[in-house]
């Protein structure tokens, strides 16, 4: 019997496999230490980047070998790149693309060689996600981070975009403009041209590589400021992987990114494209309304989202790769990058260990 007697009732039991339980570092400079990270239970492998290095340059074998080893020395490995960036030149399409696909290959390239099998990134125009609160108030004394609509609607970008703590750079306001409007007017579909156009480039070379790309969805997925979206939904996920069948085109399940589209059937999703899931974040939110979400903790029944449900599908359908708790509340005072704090986070991560054991041992 498959568990759940549920639409694959028809195909052999599955295994249940185990994920490769993940936490995400933001390198020397993130508040959270690996010394600290130690200390989380049946924690082996890390998510992390090399935030230091331009985005014109590739990463190299040296550079990466060297984050590797300091990861080692805590007895960590090294499981995800999060993210490489994808520069404005590739998404735009610009003169000056094929050099920034060169630079992108060559660091997937060294990836590889250093044993580091899956590589994150987004397509995602001038914003990476955005909140519009990083410290909105729970309730219960602890913060999250928030997205609601009509705030992002009030910002005032005529003097640029700030930089927002640790994961975009920001920009003044000629570049904004131009940015931007270079965006508004590539539309839609010029983005999934360039999109298409960039994984025929790359794809052969990752799995040349034996690297799996893992492209992480829109966050919020919906077009904000007028900038075209691409990666929202199924069937955005569908289309991002008809652009190449090869393996090595795959996701990053993101139930956060995703779960912010209200009504999404994360379980269905997740269990239909299992294959093709390279890198699961599991995290959850709250529903003001539509458009307006507040983070929150891992746990069924905290937020609107069934990571429960996720899990199981993914389980079912043989997921083993890397999954890695993500956003959680700021929690009992501690000082870290908002969303990124230690407790929540590892409170989730043990909550994500309970659901596989479980679901194993009734597998
Ligand atoms: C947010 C993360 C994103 C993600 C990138 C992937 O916390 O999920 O910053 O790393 O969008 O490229």
């Amino acid at each position: 019997m498959t568990p759940g007697g549920n639409a694959r009732a028809a195909t052999p039991a599955r295994r249940h496999p185990e994920p490769a339980f993940a936490m995400r570092w933001f390198g020397p400079n993130d508040p959270v230490s690996l010394a600290e990270l130690r200390q989380v239970p049946g924690l082996r492998s890390i998510v992390t980047a090399l935030d230091d290095v331009q985005i014109d340059q590739p990463w190299t074998r040296p550079a990466i070998e060297k984050r590797a080893a300091a990861l080692a020395s805590y007895g960590f490995d090294w499981v995800v790149a999060e993210s490489v960036p994808v520069p404005d030149a590739i998404k735009l399409g610009t003169p000056e693309r094929d050099d920034a696909v060169a630079c992108f290959a060559s660091s997937i390239e060294a990836l590889g060689q250093a044993g580091v099998n899956v590589v994150c990134y987004n397509f995602m125009p001038v914003f990476d996600w955005y909140r519009t609160a990083f410290h909105a108030d729970v309730g219960d004394g602890s913060t999250a981070m928030r997205f609601r609509q009509a705030d992002f609607d009030a910002l005032d970008f005529g003097a640029g975009a700030p930089a927002l703590a640790a994961w975009a750079r920001g920009y003044d306001a000629v570049a904004f403009e131009q940015l931007t409007q270079a965006y508004r007017d590539l539309g839609e579909r010029g983005l999934r041209e360039n999109l298409t156009a960039f994984l025929h480039d790359v794809v052969p070379i990752a799995a040349r590589a034996g690297v799996r790309l893992a492209i992480h969805p829109d966050d919020p997925p919906w077009p904000i400021l007028g900038l075209p979206r691409i990666v929202k939904d199924r069937a955005d996920l569908v289309r991002v992987l008809e652009a190449s069948d090869d393996p090595a085109n795959g996701l990053t399940f993101c139930t956060g990114a995703l779960g912010a589209r209200r009504g999404a059937d994360l379980a269905g999703m997740a269990g239909d494209l299992v294959d093709r899931i390279h890198f699961v974040h599991a995290r959850n939110l709250r529903f003001a309304s539509e458009h307006d979400f507040i983070e929150t903790a891992h746990l069924r029944g905290e937020g609107d989202l069934d990571l429960p449900a996720v899990m199981h599908a993914l389980l079912d359908g043989g997921f083993d790769g890397p999954i890695r708790p993500d956003h959680g509340r700021t929690l009992w005072g501690e000082e870290r990058i908002p969303g990124y704090g230690l407790f929540d986070r590892a409170i989730g991560l043990g909550y994500l260990q309970g659901l596989t054991h479980g679901r194993r041992s009734s597998g």
